[in-house]
C-alpha cells in the first residue's frame, strides 16, 4: 500500500493513454518567493495571464486567499508573528491545501503551469515544496522578488493591500502601519535564495522591480519564456490606446480583408482621432500601425511619426479574402459552418486562424510590455487578440470581443489589472461585428450598441 502511494504521484495521468507516458511534458510549478508587498501576486497574475494567452493553461494558487477563507476576519499583524503557534498551524494548513489543489489541477490534465503565490521565505518551506514537486514529477521554477525601495513598497500597499478584504473599514494610515508590522514578522526568518546553497535550483531573482536579475539553471522552453517575459515587464504608469483604422472602402461594401483605402467617413474618423489624441495630452506617445493602407492612412492623417509592424496586419482570410460573409456562406458553406463552431481555432484555407494570430502577435505584446504610452492602430481581429491579452479573456470569447470601428479603447494598468475606457468618436461607420449564430447581437440596433456596455467594459 505504501509502495502504491509512493508510485501514485509518479503516474503520468496527464496523458490520454497510459501507453507512452514518456511523450508527456511534465507540468511546471512556479514558486514565488519574497517578503509581503514585493509584487509577488502582481507577477503571478500577470505571468498567468500571459501564459494562458500564448496557449499554456496556467493557474495561480494564492495562499492568502486560502487564509482568508480559513480565518474570516483579519484582526491585525499579530496573526503573522512567528511565535503565534495557532496561526502558524492555520497558515501551514492553508499552504498544504493550496498544494493539494495544485496537484488536483495537474492531475485533471487541464493544467500545464501552476503559480504558487505565497511568501515562501524560508528554505524549509521551499524544501517542502521541492520534494512535493519531485514526488509527483513536476518541474519547479522559483521567482524571487527583492525590493527595498520604500516608495515602491508604499505604493504597493496603497494600491493593492489597502483595498484587500483584510483592511475593510480601516483607515489608510492604520492599514499602512499594520502592514509594515506584518512585513517585519517575516524578516527574522527570511532566507533569500542562495547563490551557493541553492545552486541546483532553477530560479530568477528579480532585484528592485527589474533593474537587475540573477538567472540560474533555466531548464526548458517554458522557463526560458518566463524569464524573457519577466525581463520585459515594468510598472511605470502609462496607457495603451487601441483603435482600428478608419472605415475602409471594403468595410463599406461588407467585404472582409483586402487592402483598400479609407472611406470618406474613415478619413473623418482619422481627423477625429487626431483631435481626441491631442485632448488626451499624452506624454511621449508612440504610434504603431500595420503594413496595410487603411492603418497607415489613418496614421498619416494623425500627422505624427509612426512605426509599421507586419505582425499587426489583419487576419489573412485566405480564399475568403474580399468576400462578404454571405458570399462565403454561399461559396464555402462547410467552411462557414466550421468557423462558427470553433472560431478561435478555425483556419481559413490558405489563410490564418485567431490562434495563428495570437502567435504572430506575441512579439508585439512583448514590445508593448516594454513601452510606455502607445497608440496601436490595427484591425478587428488583431485588436480582439490584443484586448484579450490585456483583459484576460479566454480563447472561446476572444473572437467575439466587441471592437467596433471609430471607437478608441484606452487601457490603463491599475493594481493587478487594466482599466478600460471606451471612446466612440462620433463618426458613423458600418458594423463589422458578426455574432456567433444563436447569440443575441447587441449590434443589430446601433443606438443600443453604443449605449450598452460591451462585455469587456
Ligand atoms: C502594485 N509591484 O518589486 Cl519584474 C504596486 N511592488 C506595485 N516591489 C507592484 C504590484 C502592485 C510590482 C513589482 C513590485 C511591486 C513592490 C516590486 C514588480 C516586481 C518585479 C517585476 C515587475 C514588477
Ligand atoms: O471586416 C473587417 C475585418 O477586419 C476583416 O478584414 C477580417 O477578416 C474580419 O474583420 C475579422 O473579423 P471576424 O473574425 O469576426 O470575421
Amino acid at each position: 500500500m505504501a509502495a502504491m502511494e509512493l508510485l501514485q504521484p509518479m503516474r503520468r495521468r496527464r496523458c490520454d493513454s497510459s501507453t507512452v507516458p514518456q511523450l508527456c511534458n511534465s507540468p511546471t510549478l512556479i514558486v514565488m518567493v519574497g517578503l509581503p508587498a514585493r509584487g509577488k501576486t502582481y507577477i503571478s497574475k500577470k505571468l498567468t495571464r500571459y501564459l494562458n494567452w500564448i496557449g499554456v493553461p496556467t493557474k495561480t494558487f494564492n495562499v492568502g486567499q486560502y487564509r482568508r477563507r480559513a480565518v474570516k476576519t483579519y484582526q491585525n499583524f499579530e496573526f503573522f508573528k512567528p511565535d503565534n503557534e495557532e496561526a502558524m498551524r492555520i497558515r501551514k494548513a492553508c499552504a498544504t491545501a493550496a498544494l493539494r489543489d495544485v496537484a488536483a489541477y495537474f492531475a485533471s490534465k487541464e493544467g500545464q503551469v501552476a503559480v504558487f503565490d505565497a511568501t515562501n521565505t524560508t528554505r524549509e518551506r521551499r524544501l517542502i515544496i521541492s520534494s512535493f514537486a519531485k514526488e509527483r514529477g513536476y518541474k519547479v521554477f522559483f521567482v524571487e522578488s527583492i525590493c527595498d525601495d520604500p516608495e515602491i513598497i508604499t505604493e504597493n500597499v496603497k494600491q493593492v493591500k489597502f483595498g484587500s478584504p483584510d483592511y475593510v473599514n480601516r483607515s489608510m494610515e492604520d492599514a499602512m502601519l499594520d502592514f509594515a508590522q506584518r512585513i517585519e514578522c517575516y524578516k527574522s526568518s527570511y532566507t533569500p535564495i542562495d547563490d551557493e546553497k541553492d545552486r541546483k535550483l532553477s530560479y530568477i531573482k528579480i532585484y528592485e522591480v527589474g533593474k537587475r536579475y540573477l538567472v540560474n539553471l533555466v531548464r526548458d522552453h517554458i522557463q526560458s519564456r518566463i524569464v524573457y517575459y519577466l525581463m520585459n515587464i515594468h510598472v511605470a504608469p502609462r496607457s495603451i490606446y487601441l483603435s482600428r483604422h478608419g472605415e475602409s472602402q471594403l468595410n463599406l461594401l461588407g467585404r472582409i480583408g483586402g487592402d483598400s483605402k479609407l472611406s470618406e467617413r474613415g478619413r473623418q474618423y482619422a481627423a477625429a482621432l487626431k483631435t481626441f489624441i491631442h485632448s488626451q495630452k499624452i506624454h511621449d506617445l508612440k504610434v504603431w500601425t500595420s503594413h496595410m493602407k487603411r492603418t497607415t492612412q489613418t496614421a498619416n492623417i494623425l500627422g505624427v511619426p509612426y512605426e509599421q509592424w507586419k505582425a499587426l496586419n489583419e487576419i489573412d482570410a485566405g480564399v475568403c479574402e474580399e468576400l462578404t460573409y454571405e458570399e462565403i456562406q454561399e461559396q464555402f458553406p462547410e467552411e462557414f459552418a466550421l468557423r462558427d463552431q470553433d472560431k478561435f481555432r478555425y483556419r481559413y484555407p490558405k489563410g490564418e486562424s485567431y490562434e495563428d494570430l495570437v502567435h504572430r502577435l506575441e512579439p508585439v505584446i512583448m514590445e508593448l510590455e516594454r513601452q510606455e504610452n502607445i497608440l496601436v492602430i490595427c484591425h478587428q481581429a488583431v485588436m480582439r487578440c490584443l484586448l484579450a491579452y490585456f483583459l484576460d479573456k479566454a480563447a472561446d470569447k476572444l473572437p467575439y470581443l466587441l471592437c467596433p470601428l471609430h471607437t478608441v479603447l484606452k487601457l490603463t494598468p491599475i493594481a493587478y489589472g487594466c482599466e478600460v475606457e471606451s471612446f466612440y468618436l462620433n463618426v458613423e461607420a458600418v458594423n463589422t461585428h458578426r455574432e456567433k449564430p444563436g447569440n443575441v447581437d447587441i449590434n443589430r440596433n446601433p443606438e443600443e450598441a453604443l449605449q450598452t456596455a460591451p462585455d469587456h467594459i
